[in-house]
């Protein structure tokens, strides 16, 4: 690709480009069927940032870690082995990213967590969130990723309203605590419509997730989860009104079919993620900030049951990568003409000129440049990785008894 001032513009907004990798990624997962399991599978959380570590190394785009903090720390009380862990980190050139409550694992969570009828579960999921705070400023990590699983299955089971005013409470709570305990970080709200839940869920959608951050405070933010809509659902649309009203905080990636697949990003509907990623530098574009100025977090939540694990990371890196530079490559001083006089054809070739762009060449330049792989998931597949990591890490196994841990439930 030729130096244009577009192709320059892509170039340097790759460099903002950042992917978080998710820890739980990397280890033993399932549906609620069963698991398959795979030598290579990461075991515990050195193994997870070794695996993370190793993307980061084959793409340059991914130096943070997201962490759930009960997969991923013995003792959510204990921070006195932050330092630990940062350096753990820091040996596998990766440092620790958004901190994950585990709000839904707990026998007491039966009937929710901060919605739950039962004064003693929400307290105890407040003191997980306060330690789960406590862990993220130790970790020199920048945000708090907050979903719940709460939510009821019948009809009449528990008060909706009830439900919702308990969360608002707490997230108010817990925000404001955020803001003395960890300045600085950003409170992320995660929404979804139904599982594990199946008659209504306490956060539903993106709207009851602005309500809980208009309520909890400037440092409260909406995390899109591209797996969490209902079918046909607009993403697009949402992610534009959030960041008009400043409440974009960032997005778990993934790809769906029918529901929460979890599938690598992309491969079901690239052209989704492309107008997505539109809809952010049509944003900065608007309001004249730099590629990377809304201040988005783009994290990986994808956990692979058949994929190699490692494949299915760079693979998203890479997508979300090329999606990413597409985006930028959009004329927009052309878009808004035709935009303004009406011409929908015109408009909408805009947009699929820039999707329909060969960025390959402009992606290996970067790539070069920064001393990434040239092409990371070529260069994974034939470098033998995966398998010298399953036969270590299996022979590890069978040592230690054949115990498998570590993983996604
Ligand atoms: C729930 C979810 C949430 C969890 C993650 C493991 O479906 O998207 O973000 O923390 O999966
Ligand atoms: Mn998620
Ligand atoms: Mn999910």
């Amino acid at each position: 690709m030729p130096s244009t001032p577009a192709h320059d513009r892509a170039l340097s907004a790759l460099d903002r480009f950042r992917v978080e990798l998710p820890s739980w990624g990397f280890a033993d997962t399932g549906t609620r069927f069963g698991k398959f399991f795979q030598d290579a599978a990461a075991s515990n959380l050195e193994e997870k940032l070794h695996d993370a570590g190793h993307v980061h190394q084959l793409t340059a785009a991914c130096p943070t870690v997201a962490v759930h903090v009960l997969w991923d720390f013995d003792d959510a009380s204990d921070t006195s082995s932050a330092e630990k862990t940062k350096k753990m980190a820091a040996d596998h050139g990766v440092s620790i990213g958004s901190v994950n409550p585990n709000l839904f694992q707990d026998q007491e969570y039966r009937h929710g967590s901060l919605c739950s009828p039962d004064a003693s579960a929400r307290e105890r999921a407040m003191t997980h969130c306060r330690e789960s705070i406590a862990l993220g400023a130790a970790v020199g990590s920048k945000s708090l990723a907050m979903w719940m699983a709460d939510g009821t299955n019948y009809p009449g089971q528990d008060s909706i309203r009830r439900r919702f005013g308990a969360l608002k409470e707490a997230y108010v709570q817990l925000a404001s605590h955020m803001r003395d305990a960890w300045p600085g970080a950003t409170f992320l709200a995660e929404y979804k419509p139904f599982e594990p839940a199946f008659y209504q869920t306490d956060i539903p959608d993106w709207g009851a997730s602005l309500l809980l951050c208009q309520a909890a405070g400037d440092n409260a933010k909406v995390l899109v989860d591209t797996g969490h809509h209902l079918p046909g659902c607009n993403i697009e649309q949402i992610v534009a009104l959030l960041l008009a009203e400043g409440r974009l905080g960032g997005f778990h990636f993934n790809d769906r079919k029918y529901a929460d697949d979890d599938l690598t990003l992309g491969s079901i509907d690239p052209y989704a993620v492309f107008r997505i990623f539109h809809e952010i530098a049509s944003f900065e574009h608007d309001t004249g900030l730099a590629p990377g100025g809304a201040g988005v977090d783009y994290m990986i939540d994808q956990s692979h049951n058949l994929k190699p694990k490692l494949e299915a990371m760079v693979q998203t890196v890479c997508e979300a990568q090329k999606q990413f530079a597409k985006a930028q490559l959009v004329d927009r001083a052309k878009l808004a003409e035709f935009q303004g006089a009406g011409d929908l054809v015109g408009a909408e070739t805009v947009l699929k000129e820039a999707y329909e762009a060969d960025v390959s060449g402009l992606l290996a330049e970067w790539r070069r440049a920064h001393g990434a792989a040239e092409d990371p998931l070529a260069t994974l597949r034939s470098s033998g990785v995966i398998e010298q990591l399953g036969k270590e890490r299996a022979a590890a196994r069978e040592a230690a008894g054949g115990q498998r841990g570590g993983g996604y439930a």
